[in-house]
């Protein structure tokens, strides 16, 4: 899964592609760079300080780079909000997926969407909102606790009309989480899976990468950065993950063909194949 964020703030490449040429631009090298899904954000989830988005420069930052996606994409389009207004706006113009950091809690309209219009959702792991989330990272056990609330959410998602088959489930690395808790759900991560839905992770230049593989603010990692998401999304694949949320995607489609091969998810390296 690539990210197109679309906003002047976000964590790592934020700016870059506020201006719709570029956004496109960089989506289709997404594509070609051989992403599966593109996943569009105009809201920054930035951990420290971000600001609440109104929802017209959401949709404003969003919908002119929706509408020339939907007609250049094969790939799949996935929108990344909380604002049901938003997700309504990118599935008309042919997004197959709502990407949604509240799993369905923020906006009461989001659910019977997802239903009405048979799209996938993502259901991630938050505590609090974008601006204030790391207040909330106190847990006695995060395992348990983040797979009982996505276990809890896709029962809601289903009970409102969504088919278990579209449902995916994130656990939501650096939202209300130390490091040391994103390790600990990335060990877990075969329970989350057990769960039965497909499981995407997102640690593509979060700031626990960097400080354990760099050792160093995020947005100062660079290459080394880069090196350490794709040893985490490798591991992530080899524990069950079925998706990876990335920036750099040639880097995380390298790392998921070898974790797929090594771990014998790729059928054509089997042995005996
Ligand atoms: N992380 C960010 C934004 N959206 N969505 C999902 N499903 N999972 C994530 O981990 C996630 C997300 C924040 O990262 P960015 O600002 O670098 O895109």
């Amino acid at each position: 899964m690539g990210v197109l964020n679309v906003t002047p703030d976000s964590f790592s490449d934020g700016g870059k592609y506020l201006e719709v040429d570029r956004a496109v631009e960089h989506a289709l090298a997404m594509e070609a760079a051989g992403a599966d899904v593109i996943d569009v954000g105009g809201e920054s989830s930035r951990p420290v300080g971000a600001v609440e988005v109104p929802i017209e420069v959401e949709l404003a930052r969003v919908t002119p780079v929706l509408e020339r996606l939907g007609k250049l994409l094969r790939t799949p389009i996935s929108i990344d909000t909380r604002r049901s207004a938003v997700a309504r706006i990118a599935l008309e113009s042919g997004a197959a997926i709502i990407n949604d950091m509240t799993a369905l809690e923020h906006d009461r309209e989001m659910a019977p969407l997802a239903a009405r219009s048979k799209c996938a959702v993502v259901l991630m792991h938050m505590r609090g909102g974008p601006a204030n989330h790391i207040e909330f990272a106190r847990y006695r056990d995060v395992v348990r606790e983040v797979v009982k609330h996505l276990e809890a959410r896709a029962r809601f998602a289903v009970d409102s009309g969504v088919a278990r088959s579209r449902i995916i489930v994130d656990p939501g690395l650096g939202f209300a989480k130390t490091a040391q808790h994103n390790l600990e759900l990335l060990a877990a991560l075969p329970e989350l899976c057990a769960l039965g839905y497909p499981v995407v992770v997102g640690a593509s230049r979060k700031t626990f990468v960097a400080r354990i593989s760099v050792g160093a603010a995020a947005d100062s990692g660079g290459r080394d950065l880069e090196f350490g998401t794709a040893a985490a999304n490798a591991l992530a694949i080899a524990a069950g993950a079925s998706i990876v949320r990335a920036h750099d995607v040639s880097a995380a489609v390298a790392a998921v063909r070898m974790a797929a091969a090594m771990t014998g998810r790729d059928q054509r390296f089997r042995r005996n194949a």
